[in-house]
């Protein structure tokens, strides 16, 4: 850069419903894993932010939890986080799988339900291309992009287009950063990864994953881990017989971390029930949470 030519700098938000491909494209974008992929709906619950920069320009890829009617504490709390995502973005990527576009994409609707003002710092982007058949393809109008976060067709046009579309400003973050999260958080949500993989029907959903302790610098790098559970119940499925679940999860969140920090990982994991943790403020807050003075309890 010659300091002459002055930077750019955006938030980009990734809005949709759940399941729709955003944590897969803002991992495709960034080019590592950073946001927990799952065929489960729901799986994120926090927001997970992704740093891409060049010379010019710093776009930071915000991946909030998706936008669907809230039924519970937490949800309303997933919902208020991924609004204020949006919100706050400079530019909103409307993600919506293209085998399911119609004329209108029900994403726009969405969008314009939850967020009205937002059509003119938006791209409306069709997920999943791969899946199209040879005839399936649509004519795309501007300011829409198809893409598939699985091959990477149609990512770097997005990326483009984002690039134009910053603002002008200084970078937020050091250009060599990929996110402005820390390993710590990345731990705990691979740790809810696997519990997803390996877990069935409401149990992954039930469980609440907090890293108690990160020891850097002893080889093996020391994690402790937290599972909470909402009862006795879940604790007993959770551990297994013989402690068989809660092993098998070990090693599976273990090599996924190890893969992340790129050196042995020793995962100490514990598990807790800490009561209703969904539908009780004071507990969602101790679990990191934001829940507001305003959302009531629903249950
Ligand atoms: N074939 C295909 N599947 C995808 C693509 N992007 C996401 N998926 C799958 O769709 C599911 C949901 O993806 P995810 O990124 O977790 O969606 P999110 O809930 O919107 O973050 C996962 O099973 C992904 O593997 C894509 O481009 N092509
Ligand atoms: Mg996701």
């Amino acid at each position: 850069m010659t300091g002459t030519e002055s930077t750019r700098f955006a938030f980009v938000a990734l809005a949709g419903r759940p399941n729709v491909g955003k944590s897969t494209l803002l991992n495709r974008i960034v080019g590592e894993k950073l946001a927990i992929t799952s065929s489960k709906p729901q799986s994120t619950l926090h927001v997970v932010r992704g740093i891409l920069s060049d010379e010019q320009t710093q776009l930071v890829f915000v991946d909030p939890p998706g936008l669907f009617d809230p039924s519970n504490l937490l949800q309303s709390s997933m919902v208020a986080t991924a609004e204020a995502a949006l919100r706050d973005a400079d530019l909103v990527l409307c993600l919506q799988p293209a085998t399911e576009a119609a004329d209108e994409p029900a994403a726009l609707a969405d969008i314009d339900k939850w967020l009205p003002d937002t059509r003119d710092r938006m791209a409306t982007v069709l997920t999943k291309a791969d899946l199209l058949g040879e005839g399936q393809r649509p004519s795309v109008a501007p300011a829409t992009f198809l893409v598939s976060g699985i091959t990477g067709e149609g990512v770097q046009e997005l990326v483009d287009w984002c690039r134009r579309r910053a603002p002008e400003g200084p970078f937020l973050y050091d250009p060599d950063d990929l996110s402005s999260q820390n390993l710590r958080f990345f731990a705990a949500e691979l740790v809810r990864e696997a519990a997803f993989e390996l877990l069935q029907q409401e149990l992954p959903y039930a469980t609440a994953v907090v890293v108690d302790e990160f020891r850097e610098g002893t080889s093996p790098i020391y994690i402790r881990v937290i599972l909470y559970v909402e009862r006795t119940s879940q604790k007993g499925m959770l551990i297994g017989k013989n402690g068989d679940t809660i092993k098998a999860l070990g090693q599976v969140a273990r090599s996924k971390i190890e893969t992340l920090v790129g050196e042995k990982v020793y995962l100490d994991l514990w598990v807790k029930v800490l009561a209703k943790w969904r539908t009780r403020p004071r507990a969602l807050r101790m679990l990191g949470f934001s829940v507001s003075l305003k959302q009531k309890d629903s249950k």
